[in-house]
């Protein structure tokens, strides 16, 4: 089977101020410096990239609807959706292709409500607490997987 090179990295609420507050948490990078960083590895890797942004829970139920039709994996940080949402996870279930779950701060040394995760039910892996470089741990990844599904 041939698994489509296409990744679409998907982020949650309050991810847009990344880099401008909290930096002690999240790190000193902005949003669109973890596109472009993705987006550099993506060519490298010979991937494709969607790269999307909402603090709306539906834009990122549609995302996840749209790549089932087109997508090789996702890689998703649900931000505080993460410990929310049965709709991201039903989304996420609807979809058959590798999904990495992506955490730029190590979740499980934080408040007890960061330790559940819904997605983490759907996801294939986890990483958490390597900061923004978790992006591109994450591609990597599911760049090994897809290769897999295509062999
Ligand atoms: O560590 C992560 O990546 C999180 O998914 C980030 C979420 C948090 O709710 C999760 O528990 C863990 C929060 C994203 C908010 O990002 C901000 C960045 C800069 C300033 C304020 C918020």
């Amino acid at each position: 089977m041939h698994a489509s090179r296409l990744v679409f990295v998907l982020n949650g609420p309050n991810l847009n101020l990344l880099g401008k507050r909290q930096p002690e948490i999240y790190g000193a990078e902005t949003l669109a410096d973890v596109e472009a960083g993705c987006r550099a590895l993506a060519t490298s890797l010979g991937l494709e990239l969607r790269f999307h942004q909402s603090n709306r829970e539906y834009e990122i139920v549609d995302w996840i609807h749209e790549a089932r039709e087109i997508a090789g994996g996702i890689a998703i940080n649900p931000a505080a959706f993460t410990h929310t949402s049965v709709a991201i996870l039903d989304a996420l279930n609807a979809f058959d292709p590798p999904v990495i779950e992506v955490h730029i701060s190590n979740v499980h040394k934080r408040e007890a409500f960061r330790h559940h995760s819904f997605v983490s039910l759907r996801a294939d892996g986890v990483i958490a607490g390597f900061g923004t470089q978790g992006y591109q741990l994450a591609l990597r990844r599911l760049a090994t997987l897809i290769e897999s599904r295509s062999a």
